[in-house]
């Protein structure tokens, strides 16, 4: 079996995990889900980095012992990942004695080598970094990532040869296009490289720190940070003696934020090229979020925390939106609305309905089991088509690391499938025995379609992608390579449709209406207040005033459900264009899941009214005919929203 090994950063503890690292944490932990659906033999590492100044001066401000304080921040973040469905297969933390024995091995090597000497330095030391950084990459004379100025320090040190691999670096960069991408951070680096490269100052002398690990061959003197922590890629493989090592290092890729780039570029490929070893296969590097234009960081106290979203929105909900709202490589905003948005329009609308609908409707034309499909016609084939290229499209982008696409080319077909059921009309389609193999076609086609869709989700979300596997009959079939063909779903298989895969979540109608502040305005006539305009010839009319009070506007339906003993009464989505709840009496006449995708025309400006505890805003028109009720529409196209005068 292939093996592939990816691994986090390990973070600092000196503060809580927050949004950013789930952020990597849980594209490193989706990546892993989906190199298992292809089969391969999957090692997944994250961890905590113990060591150094920031920490000690982190439990000072605690009151704690140092080792209390790590202890305790360590478990935090290690129990941040389950309840996001996070399941590394190890956890390093810095201070473990196997992996400070491993560091003290690497740098008694490399001493003895001679790629480790002992030297006087002055530079800038910026304390969030815990690195030098050189004038060029100030802004404003203060790090641009931590805004403060770094510290100038000069002290006897000992120094890690790098720039003696400078120029294998750059050939080894060149050769292989993969190696850091996006590649806009490959040019970033190679651009660095265009100057010469300092050496690495890698120890602290024990008079300024101890709590670091020491140098195996002198005392006097710790090492922290980076030769620490990046040495947490081999240490959790049992380096150097260990089967894990020999089998997922040569496999190895890591996931980090621009923030760490350079110590990942070029710091680590040129140690391990100083320790005899391979380096890594690829280094994936993401952007940042940001709250309000600012990237979210501990030190400047503007983070979300990921266990306050995952009870608010779910675990999968909030995977779903960090995967598809960030372009990987770039950085992108946070906010609570948009994540609102995503939930209820993604994944409650488009995905929740199209699975509800189109089991509900096996359910009801199908006794619930999988019918015996005929032969497709144009349309049926255009979707399975679809559904199929999907996965190609999925494959292709999730192998280079752009979810947001691969979760586009998804949702694209989540999309057509159900404007498929709006064209097909199974509900019309069940009305005529001459049709009946026509429907079992356009039930199978939606079955299928929706089991390659449910394959593309196990990674990204895994409970609701166990949830539709179960409700088909499907649990256990993962494999991508297996099930990812068109046509597995045996027909007569049973169907158990199951509870919502999302609850709607409420959103707070931002456009109301406002009835508009026009003085010469009149109140809007209704039979018990005939407008004052209103001659006796005319009684029954309405001014063209009036008339331009009532808000007629095109909306689409989104959602449409049951109102629990109600027999009359249909709970609607509907998007005008902001997303808001109309109650419609309409649940004889329509089913609910033959009017999502449907344009109507509302009754935008009606006073919200509660009917059986749902509040209502606005009215669907509809015209009458007797006991025949017939939903009005415009007669082609128009965007969400549009006034109709
Ligand atoms: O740098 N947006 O640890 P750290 C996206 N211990 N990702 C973010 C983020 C944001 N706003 N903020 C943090 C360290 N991250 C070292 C690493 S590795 C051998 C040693 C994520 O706690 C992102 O992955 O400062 C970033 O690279 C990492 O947290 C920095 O974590």
């Amino acid at each position: 079996m292939t093996a592939y090994y990816l691994t986090t950063p390990i973070f600092y503890v000196n503060a809580q995990p927050h949004l950013g690292h789930a952020y990597s944490t849980v594209v490193a932990d989706a990546v892993c889900r989906y190199q298992r659906l292809l089969g391969k033999d999957v090692r997944f590492q994250t961890g905590t980095d113990e060591h150094g100044d920031k920490i000690v001066h982190a439990a000072e401000d605690a009151e704690v012992s140092v080792k209390e304080y790590v202890d305790k921040i360590s478990a935090m973040f290690k129990a941040a990942w389950p309840p996001l469905a996070i399941v590394p297969d190890t956890f390093v933390r810095t201070t473990d004695p196997a992996h400070m024995a491993v560091v003290q091995g690497i740098l008694q090597q490399v001493y003895d080598q001679g790629d480790i000497y002992f030297s006087e330095y002055t530079g800038l030391y910026c304390k969030g970094c815990e690195q030098f950084l050189t004038e060029k990459e100030l802004v404003d004379g203060k790090c641009p990532d931590h805004l403060t100025e770094p510290a100038k320090i000069s002290e006897q040190n000992y120094f890690f040869r790098m720039s003696k691999y400078q120029e294998w670096l750059i050939d080894h960069i060149s050769k292989h296009p993969e190696f850091i991408t996006p590649e806009r951070y490959r040019n970033e680096v190679l651009s660095f490289l265009k100057e010469p490269l300092e050496d690495l100052c890698i120890s602290r002398p024990t008079t300024r720190l101890t709590w670091g690990i020491p140098l195996p061959f002198d005392s006097r003197f710790v090492t922290y940070v980076w030769f620490d922590a990046l040495i947490n890629y081999l240490s959790g493989l049992d380096y150097p003696a260990g089967e894990d090592f020999a089998r997922y290092w040569p496999v190895a890729e890591h996931v980090i934020a621009k923030d760490i780039l350079k110590p990942h570029a070029i710091y680590w490929p040129t140690m391990l090229k100083a320790m005899g070893l391979e380096p890594y296969q690829r280094l994936h590097v993401h952007g940042y979020w940001n709250m309000n234009e600012t990237k979210m960081s501990k030190s400047l106290g503007n983070v979300v925390r990921p266990g306050e979203l995952v009870a608010e929105f779910g675990a999968d909900s909030v995977r779903y939106f960090l995967l598809r709202e960030m372009s990987f490589g770039l950085d992108a905003g946070f906010s609570k609305e948009a994540l609102m948005a995503r939930h209820n329009s993604d994944l409650t609308n488009d995905l929740g309905n199209l699975f509800s609908r189109s089991l509900t409707m096996v359910k009801n034309f199908a006794a619930s089991v999988v019918p015996q499909p005929g032969m497709p016609s144009a349309q049926d084939q255009e979707l399975a088509e679809a559904a199929l290229a999907m996965l190609g499209q999925y494959r292709e982008h999730l192998d280079h690391f752009a979810f947001h696409r691969a979760l586009a080319a998804v949702w694209e077909v989540i999309s057509r499938a159900n404007k498929y059921i709006v064209s097909t009309q199974p509900w019309e389609l069940v009305k005529d025995p001459q049709q009946a193999a026509q429907l079992s076609t356009v039930l199978y086609t939606l079955l299928e379609t929706l089991r390659l869709i449910t394959l593309t989700l196990h990674p990204i979300m895994p409970e609701t992608a166990a949830k539709m596997a179960e409700a088909l009959g499907v649990a256990g079939e993962t494999s991508l390579t297996d099930c990812g063909v068109w046509g597995r779903l045996v027909p007569g298989r049973a169907i158990t449709p199951g509870a919502q895969l999302f609850p709607r979540l409420q959103q707070e109608v931002k456009d109301k209406p406002q009835p508009q502040k026009n003085k010469t305005m009149k109140e809007p006539a209704s039979e018990k207040t005939p407008s004052p305009e209103a001659t006796p010839e005319a009684e029954g009319l309405i001014s063209f005033d009036a008339f331009q009070n009532l808000e007629l506007r095109v909306a689409e339906i989104v959602a449409a459900e049951k109102i629990a003993k109600s027999d009359r009464l249909l709970k609607l989505t509907v998007k005008a264009p902001e997303e808001r709840t109309i109650v419609a009496g309409i649940a004889q006449h329509y089913q609910p899941e033959e009017l999502v995708g449907r344009q109507v025309i509302i009754v935008a400006n009606l006073k919200p009214a509660k009917l059986m505890g749902v509040a209502s805003h606005g009215m669907v028109l509809a015209a009458k005919e007797g006991d025949r009720l017939v939903l009005s529409a415009v007669s082609g196209p128009v965007a969400n929203g549009s006034r109709v005068a």
